[in-house]
């Protein structure tokens, strides 16, 4: 490794201690990067990646919240401001219980480059708190959204930051925490993404994420004379990217086979089809039940319990020509990656932010299968976010198939700039670097353009 990578990850890690999915985050942008800088002295006089690895702002709130029974609880709220080089600061909030923040400053520090591979005017951010909406009611995740708004709110805007959801903030949190906003400022604005459609939201903002990653995936094989028909496909997660990413393969022809949560994963050798894949969603998204419970109500079907002791996931061990990790950062290892590559898989998609370890997509890459990197592949949903942004900004809606049209054509935009930027630094099909690389560019000469700030 060259010594620059070193002493600058050093540093940062000097100044983020205990920041483990940062540091990580940071190492691969910096590692693909390296070249970029040695041939532009501009963007390290200009101190481009010191500026980016410092958030602009950070925002650390109390959330104090009582549930059903009276009882008094304090969750921490943050948001994190990142980057506004290309636009208004723009990400997801995540409610669960591992948030700390160095997971959001990780997450926030890929949203930077996410954003600025659609080629939409927006800048990076993310933000949530440790509250697991898990097991509780309406009204306990109600007067949670609001408690947390009500410190939020005087932070963000339809010209600031728009947050939107991610993990464990759906379309009753989104209600939730702009109900409250609108009550606080008095204003209906486009301050969050992911509404309703009937008050703003968009059309397939709810499906771009999954829709996205396997458009880019579909993209990938058939730049190599492959097609995405016909493939069987392993899937994790059961959230709104893992649905709708399954979703999108039987559209394709390809044949879906695995869904997980962090209990365990599924097995349906014949097929998740869109019958089967109906009673999942009302499964998960509306009445919150186990993946497990697929496993009793379709024969066929088999359940396996996660271990958490082992030194990996079984699922990546099922056969498949393509894979879409889909839950969560860090979830497929190196021996996940090996036991994928046994198996014959030919392409895998990040739909989850950073599931795929170091060593996986070293591994992955390596061995010649394709690997699209999150910030490539999931960049479907934050790209239809920024689209209803500019339908609220016109007052209009959009038809589904305007939203949709426009999807394919940022994924298929966002698959060239990654193939582009990896031929022009003779990196071949190595879409992770060229997706740091093309990404990073864009933003450090825009920093350029604006002074030292
Ligand atoms: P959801 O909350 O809808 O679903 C998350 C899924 O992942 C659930 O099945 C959940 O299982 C599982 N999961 C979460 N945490 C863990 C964990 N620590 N271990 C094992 N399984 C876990 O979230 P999304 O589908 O929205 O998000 C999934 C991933 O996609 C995240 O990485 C997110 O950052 C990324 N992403 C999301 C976008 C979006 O538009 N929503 C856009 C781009 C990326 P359980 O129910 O048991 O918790
Ligand atoms: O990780 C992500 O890109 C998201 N959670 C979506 C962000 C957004 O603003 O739609």
């Amino acid at each position: 490794m060259s010594t620059f990578v070193e002493s600058f990850v050093a540093e940062v890690e000097s100044r983020n201690p205990a920041q483990p999915e940062f540091i990580q985050a940071v190492r691969e942008v910096v590692e693909s990067v390296e070249p970029v800088l040695e041939k532009r002295p501009a963007y390290r006089e200009a101190k481009i990646l010191e500026r980016l690895v410092e958030p602009e702002r950070v925002i650390m709130f109390r959330v104090p919240w009582t549930d059903d029974s009276g009882e008094i609880h304090v969750n921490r709220g943050y948001r994190v401001q990142a980057s506004s080089a290309l636009g208004p600061y723009k990400g997801g909030l995540r409610f669960h219980p591992t948030v700390t923040l160095g997971v959001l400053k990780f997450l926030a520090f890929e949203q930077i480059f996410k954003n600025s591979l659609t080629n939409l005017p927006i800048g990076g951010g993310k933000g949530g708190a440790d509250f697991d909406p898990k097991g509780k009611s309406d009204q306990e995740v109600m007067r949670f959204c609001q408690s947390f708004m009500t410190e939020l709110h005087r932070h963000i805007g339809p010209d600031t930051d728009v947050p939107a959801g991610d993990i464990g903030v759906g379309a009753r949190e989104i209600g939730y925490l702009f109900g409250h906003y609108k009550r606080l400022r008095n204003e209906f604005t486009g301050v969050l993404t992911g509404k309703g459609v009937d008050w703003g939201g968009s059309l397939i903002r709810t499906e771009a994420t999954g829709y996205g990653a396997v458009c880019f995936a579909a993209e990938m094989l058939e730049a190599s004379g492959d097609t995405i028909a016909g493939k069987t496909c392993v899937v994790s997660g059961s959230g709104n990217v893992a649905l709708h990413a399954v979703e999108e393969l039987n559209r394709l022809g390809a044949k879906p086979v695995t869904l997980s949560d962090s209990s365990g994963f599924i097995h349906d050798p014949g097929g998740i089809t869109e019958d089967k894949l109906a009673w999942a969603k009302d499964l998960k998204l509306k009445k919150r039940g186990r993946i497990e419970e697929y496993a009793v109500r379709f024969s066929g079907a088999t359940y396996h319990a996660a271990d958490r002791g082992a030194d990996h996931n079984p699922l990546w061990s099922v056969e498949a020509q393509c894979a879409f990790p889909c839950a969560t950062q860090n979830e497929l290892n190196e021996i996940d990656a090996q036991n994928l590559i046994e198996g014959g898989c030919r392409a895998v998609a990040e739909g989850a932010n950073m599931p795929c370890t170091p060593g996986a997509v070293h591994l992955l890459v390596e061995s010649g299968v394709l690997f699209g990197p999150g910030k490539a592949a999931n960049a479907g949903g934050v790209a239809v976010s920024a689209l209803e942004m500019a339908q609220n900004s016109q007052r209009l809606s959009w038809t589904r198939e305007e939203v949709e049209e426009r999807l394919r054509a940022i994924m298929r935009g966002i698959f060239r700039r990654c193939a582009d930027a990896a031929e022009a630094h003779g990196l071949g099909r190595n879409y992770a670097a060229g997706a740091n690389i093309a990404g990073f560019v864009k933003v450090a000469d825009a920093m350029l353009d604006q002074g030292h700030v």
